[in-house]
């Protein structure tokens, strides 16, 4: 039977070049700083985003993580949407770990958040208040349809930081997406960010992995609370040689799965039973809403997965199918068939 995993990007496995790769990989001890696949890798990055300088970490989350510890101390407060990842499905690391205060935003459907709320949220010296030290924004936006954030938004957040003495991260688990969706070159997406983190192993492939850019500065600060996190790895250039061969073939290839998700998004958008916004399908993810007054977003999920197509619920009538590697053309007719079957 054939199937057709859209759960999630994060199920992509490495590709032949990468297992070679990976194979081949001269390693160290990067605790040292000897590993010269992870330099290798680390040096790459940076250049690719304009940025000083890069880290290799283990995941999406503890890159964001590093990051928010590496910003900001005890008491310090971040300014983030409430749809955003590291708000949603990080276990609240920010403050488990670091004692830091999340203060939520409404995110608008396209993953934005009002400018002038960010501003009139920003504290000013009060004995009573916490210090706002962060402003984290999501690019593209999983929760808000994957949609891409546009770099005239970015610039006027980054205006607001910079009046306030405020830094911006961007947790950019997905920013390849972004800069291709916008055909916009992913260093300018990056420009205006104190820090960013995009992730190897999502769209791009690799098995393992992020990054995390900043300057010299932030960047062995963020070193220093990998480390605490127990994320300082050793031979791990066996990872990052297939980070190298991602960031070196699987970014073009992105619009690819930008225009699957298209046609899937179509196709289910053609069901009375499914209500899609077209408008926000500018990615690799489609969200889409069950209309049926019968069926649950998870009883959907139990009557496609033995037809072999594989969705994740993300609400009682609302699902996500991500587009990757492993979804060809001939993928998305099948599932909507299959759709079809089920649904009118
Ligand atoms: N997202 C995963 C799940 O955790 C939901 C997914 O399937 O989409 N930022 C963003 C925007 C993400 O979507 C994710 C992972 C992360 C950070 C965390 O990355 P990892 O899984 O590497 O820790």
């Amino acid at each position: 039977m054939r199937v057709v995993d859209l759960r999630s990007d994060t199920i992509t496995r490495p590709t032949q070049d990468m297992r070679r790769a990976m194979a081949d990989a001269e390693v160290g001890d990067d605790v040292f700083g000897e590993d010269p696949t992870i330099n290798r890798l680390e040096e790459m990055a940076a250049e690719l985003l304009h940025k000083e300088a890069a880290l290799f970490v283990s995941s999406g989350t503890m890159g964001n993580l590093v990051s928010v510890l590496s910003h900001c101390g005890r008491g310090d407060e971040v300014i983030l949407g409430d749809q955003s990842h590291m708000f949603f499905y990080e276990q609240g690391g920010m403050s488990a770990v670091g004692g830091i205060h999340p203060r939520t935003l409404p995110n608008k459907p396209d993953g934005t958040i009002d400018t002038a709320e960010i501003e009139a949220a920003i504290r000013p010296e009060n004995v009573h208040f916490p210090h706002t030290r962060l402003i984290a924004l999501e690019n593209t936006h999983n929760r808000c349809g994957g949609s891409p954030l546009r770099l005239d938004y970015l610039q006027q957040i980054a205006k607001i930081a910079v009046q306030h003495q405020v830094k911006l991260h961007i947790d950019g688990a997905r920013i390849f997406n972004a800069a291709v969706a916008l055909r916009t070159p992913v260093h300018r997406l990056a420009a205006m960010a104190d820090s960013i983190t995009f992730c190897l192993s999502k769209g791009l492939a690799a098995p393992v992995g992020s990054i995390v850019c900043g300057s010299n500065d932030f960047i062995r600060q963020a070193r220093r609370n990998r480390k605490l996190l127990g994320g300082g790895m050793r031979q791990a250039g066996v990872l990052a040689a297939a980070g190298i061969v991602a960031l070196r073939q699987m970014v073009d290839r992105l619009v690819d799965d930008h225009a699957n998700a298209r046609k899937l998004a179509e196709g289910l958008a053609a069901l009375n039973d499914v209500a899609v916004d077209l408008d926000r399908v500018q990615s690799n993810m489609v969200f889409f809403q069950i209309k049926k007054e019968d069926l649950s977003a998870a009883q959907l999920v139990e009557k496609l997965s033995p037809l072999g197509v594989k969705v994740l619920a993300s609400g009682p009538k609302r699902l996500r199918a991500v587009t990757h590697y492993h979804i060809s053309a001939e993928d998305i007719a099948y599932a909507l068939q299959v759709f079809r079957r089920i649904l009118n």
